[in-house]
């Protein structure tokens, strides 16, 4: 007999990141089943949901997760705490061919542990079709190692092909799901 689920939550995920790295795409990619689009857009917000099943030995419960995304080009700066306060997780996203991208992936995380300081972290090092797999192996073990708790992992993701991109958000999800 196939499990119920046995309960629902739901839980608030931000992207963060530079512009143009791939957050409303890998968010687009993840999303493709949405039921219900809010656009919040005096703030420039779009929040996205979609629920994930967790599958335990005994039983399957839901998450309902609220994937917020800014819209447009938001100046880091202009990020403001509302967007980031009650997230239980984050996605700090950064583009494999631009290095600027990835030496920013440590402000993000302090921006968010600022207002946020329990939340989880997950690093999506995005594009990854537009790099040599040779170059990758080395780019992601550069960037794994943030010496931050929060941080769960640091993924390979191609927003436009789908790799990494479900894993990406199930194991966060996975994390923040208690
Ligand atoms: P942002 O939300 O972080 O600002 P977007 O970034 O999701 O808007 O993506 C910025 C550009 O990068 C888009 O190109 C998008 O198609 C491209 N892009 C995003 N993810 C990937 C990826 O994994 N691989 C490749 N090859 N391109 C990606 P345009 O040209 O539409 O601006
Ligand atoms: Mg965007």
């Amino acid at each position: 007999m196939k499990n119920l689920p046995m309960s629902v939550i739901t839980k608030k995920i931000c992207l963060l990141g530079d512009f143009n790295v791939g957050k409303t795409s890998l968010t687009r990619r993840f999303v493709e089943d949405k039921f219900s689009d809010q656009y919040l857009s005096t703030i420039g917000v779009k929040v996205s949901r979609k629920s994930i099943d967790i599958e335990t030995d005994l039983d399957t419960n839901q998450v309902n997760l609220l994937v917020w995304d800014l819209e447009g080009h938001t100046k880091f700066k202009a990020i403001t705490p509302s967007y980031l306060k009650g997230a239980s997780g984050a996605i700090v996203v950064a583009d494999l061919t631009r290095s600027n991208s990835l030496n920013n992936l440590s402000q993000h995380i302090n921006l968010l542990l600022e207002i946020n300081p329990e939340s989880a972290i997950a690093i999506a090092l995005n594009k990854a079709d537009l790099v040599l797999e040779e170059k990758l192996d080395k780019l992601i073990e550069l960037y794994s190692s943030f010496g931050y708790k929060q941080v769960i992992k640091t993924y390979k993701t191609s927003a436009k092909t789908g790799e990494g991109v479900v894993n990406l958000f199930q194991e966060l999800a996975m994390n923040i799901y208690h």
